[in-house]
């Protein structure tokens, strides 16, 4: 039960705006959890499926215009524009609230509106951030259940203070030309109207996590990142944590629940989060990082028990899936998972669908959602609130030639430089063309909730402020030989660049001094058991000035829209980038 006077005044406003017929809150209860899916497979948002196959697992269909990020239709509302930046999309406040105001009048009319309290972080921890959305979707509950820790405890964790995230979203049509999600990161306000799409409207992912909560990160003195967090633990049994950031679709569930093959013995992954990290400095003066979220929003497609068994393994029960293909037995399938496809199944349309039909039957940016606590290999320290600390963070994109299989930068600013220079290549996870290279710093275009020259500095002054920072690295598991497939076998494989990476950490291995940073000796890459000939490790880590000297020119046309405003230390290093290449 709500006691806390604010929480309450709010969703009174907000039950004034949207007009619902009743309002329900979330307590978080198995027995709400049940009456809740029941009344979805009863209005057909949800169907129910196999229970013996897969317990207290649900099948959710989205909208066919409505099945990812939209990142056109997302926008940083600060006051001024320059606040946003030039990478973000901008709307002043008020106008904002205007526009999506009369969107949201009345439009839960004849329905109920859901309250969520939600916990990003552990129950009483002071890094824990507090949110509240208001949601017209049963599928939102029952995602936000798994994905946070929701509930009476987020109120009772919140007490009687005010401080939490005011979070509004309403399905309302799902047109795409009345879909806007905005954040008001003074407001410490997300609006999401017009999707029931997983990022549009879990607001406690990248809305909060990320877009507010780098802007809080900014003026509290620590840093929300687009991060996996795992924990590599050696044959002697030591463990070296690490992060990562790479694009959206580009392999951090993979890589967190990574299983190493039987031929690199003694190695073992710890997952501590899949998607977003929050560091913070620790008193022994190294970054920590925490995973503020309770479970998994994970791509299904090319998820077998070849390529992700652990993925595979947490889903088997307590979770949802959305736009995949469903049998007519109840179960499911998609594109790479490994198994014989139905004979005739439903596509992710609703349509029926035979293999030989030559469509894809689940969407390509279909996904799972699972609780955390299901992994098999989920760490020990996963619900750690201090997190765990680490060593390296690993940048990383989709590039079928330019950037090496893996290289470590000069020091803290040169990694920083690194992270700003990142290239990918698009991915189903937002709406647009697919496969072009785009520049995303950190991974974190689409979410960065300021402008990005403020983010660069941001990392710049946190670097100066943690006495024993993590060291800086790049990876690519993406480039591709004459014929376009990929050279490096990657998933449980790319256990061999971890371990590299963490014999880099503690000085066990010397590396080549090249233009770009700390390149791998080809021997240095343990290939037992691997079945590629060093002559591939040689083309994995081969550079191209050809290819970097076009690389460096996008790079600067990127920089170009932050005009004089770049930080003087990102200059210095683009200038000796180009003067290691001779240019
Ligand atoms: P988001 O949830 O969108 O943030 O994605 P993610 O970064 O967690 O990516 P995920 O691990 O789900 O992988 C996305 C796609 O990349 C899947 O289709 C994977 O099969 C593929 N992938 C992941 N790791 C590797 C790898 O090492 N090599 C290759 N070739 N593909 C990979
Ligand atoms: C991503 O796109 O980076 C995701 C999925 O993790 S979403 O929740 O839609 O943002
Ligand atoms: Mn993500």
């Amino acid at each position: 039960m709500n006691t806390n006077k604010a929480v309450q005044a709010w969703v009174d406003e907000m039950a004034k705006l949207t007009k619902p017929d009743r309002i329900e809150w979330i307590d978080g209860s198995k027995e709400q959890i049940e009456s809740l899916k029941k009344e979805g497979f009863r209005t057909g948002d949800l169907i129910e499926l196999d229970q013996e196959v897969l317990p207290g697992c649900v099948y959710h269909r989205t909208a066919v215009n409505d099945v990812a990020r939209v990142e056109h239709l997302t926008f940083i509302c600060t006051p001024t524009k320059e606040e946003a930046g030039p990478t973000n999309n901008w709307m002043a406040p008020d106008e904002a609230y205007n526009r999506l105001g009369k969107i949201f009048d009345g439009s839960m009319k004849g329905r109920t509106m859901y309250v969520i309290p939600y916990l990003l972080g552990t129950y009483g921890s002071p890094f824990t951030k507090v949110g509240i959305e208001i949601t017209d979707s049963i599928y939102v509950v029952l995602n936000m259940l798994i994905m946070t820790r929701a509930g009476d405890i987020a109120l009772k964790h919140l007490g009687d203070s005010d401080e939490f995230n005011k979070g509004l979203h309403g399905k309302e049509k799902r047109d795409l030309e009345r879909r806007y999600i905005c954040q008001f990161p003074q407001d410490n306000t997300i609006w999401s109207v017009g999707s029931g799409y997983g990022g549009n409207v879990l607001l406690g992912k990248k809305c909060f996590s990320l877009r507010v909560a780098s802007y809080m990160g900014r003026n509290e003195g620590w840093m929300a990142e687009h991060m996996l967090i795992l924990g590599l633990e050696d044959p002697k049994g030591n463990i070296t944590y690490m992060t990562g950031a790479f694009p959206s679709a580009c392999g951090k569930t993979n890589l967190a629940m990574l299983v190493p093959p039987d031929s690199f013995p003694g190695y073992k992954v710890w997952t501590v989060g899949d998607d977003i990290a929050w560091m913070r400095i620790g008193e022994d003066g190294r970054l920590w990082a925490m995973n503020p979220e309770f479970g998994f929003f994970g791509v299904a497609p090319g998820t077998s028990m070849k390529s992700n068994p652990n993925a595979l393994l947490t889903m088997k029960s307590n979770s949802i899936y959305t736009n995949v293909v469903i049998t007519p037995e109840k179960t499911v399938w998609w594109e790479g998972m490994g198994v014989e496809p139905p004979k005739k199944a439903w596509d992710w349309k609703g349509n029926e669908w035979t293999p030989e039909s030559g469509e894809k039957g689940a969407q390509p940016n279909s996904r799972f959602t699972a609780p955390a606590s299901q992994c098999p290999c989920i760490s020990k320290e996963w619900e750690n609130p201090k997190g765990v600390p680490i060593s390296a963070i690993i940048f990383g994109g989709r590039r079928a030639k330019v950037a090496p299989l893996v290289y470590q930068s000069f020091d803290w600013n040169h990694g920083v430089f690194i992270g700003s220079m990142m290239g990918s290549e698009t991915t189903a996870a937002a709406t647009g063309q697919v496969g072009v290279v785009r520049r995303d710093p950190m991974a974190m275009l689409p979410f960065c909730g300021y402008n990005m020259v403020d983010y660069f500095r941001h990392w710049i002054k946190m670097g100066k402020k943690i006495p024993n920072p993590p060291k800086i690295f790049n990876v690519n598991w993406f480039r591709t030989d004459e014929q376009g497939k990929f050279i490096w076998p990657g998933y449980g494989e790319n256990v061999r660049i971890l371990d590299w990476i963490a014999r880099r950490c503690s000085n066990q291995v010397v590396a080549n001094e090249t233009p770009i940073g700390y390149v791998p000796k080809p021997e240095d890459i343990d290939i037992k058991g691997l079945g590629i000939s060093m002559k591939d490790i040689d083309r994995l880590l081969e550079l191209k000035k050809e290819d970097w000297e076009v690389e460096i020119e996008d790079q600067k046309k990127f920089y170009e829209k932050f005009g004089d405003t770049l930080p003087e230390e990102l200059n210095r290093e683009y200038t000796n980038l180009k003067k290691r290449f001779g240019l």
